[in-house]
């Protein structure tokens, strides 16, 4: 029985010197993509990074929208359609990517002090009790002139 806790014994200065304070998960890269049409929800994209320990996000909260979900877009059927999700896996030092045509973020509502100041701050509650606040980049639609309503291939045959 003696061998076991002399190797734990030894074994621990070194796995204690190797590390300082646990690495924090944390979040980056956020943006929105405002709709263009302010009847329909924007959606928001972000990079979750684990820390030391696996997390989960569950859920976003943000001041200067009506409502935010967490969405998954899936394949049902050779349909591309989206589900709400209620929290997402972080694993410990990996990240996961919510971008265009996977995980987003859908807002409803965003304000215009958002718009207008180009950023917002979303708040993401995570399991292990932290709230980790990020300014999303909010981008418009292509400049105020581009015809949103014009038929997609209008440009077309030249
Ligand atoms: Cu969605």
């Amino acid at each position: 029985m003696r061998a076991p806790f002399a190797l734990i014994a030894l074994a621990a200065p070194l796995a204690l010197s190797a590390c300082g304070d646990p690495a924090p998960s944390y979040i980056d890269q956020a943006w929105v993509r405002l709709s263009p049409n302010k009847e329909s929800p924007s959606a928001g994209y972000f990079v979750a990074h684990g820390g030391d320990a696996g997390v989960q996000i569950r859920g976003v909260l943000t001041a200067y929208a009506v409502k935010v979900e967490m969405h998954e877009s899936v394949m049902e059927n050779g349909v591309m359609t989206m589900k709400p999700i209620d929290s997402v896996d972080v694993p410990a030092k990996g990240k996961v990517s919510f971008a265009p045509g996977g995980k987003h973020l859908m807002f409803w509502g965003i304000n215009d002090t958002a718009i207008n100041q180009g950023k917002m701050e979303l708040t993401f509650l995570m399991s292990d009790g932290k709230r980790l606040l990020v300014d999303a980049v909010i981008r418009k639609p292509e400049a105020a002139g581009a015809p949103a309503a014009a038929p997609a291939n209008a440009h077309e045959g030249h």
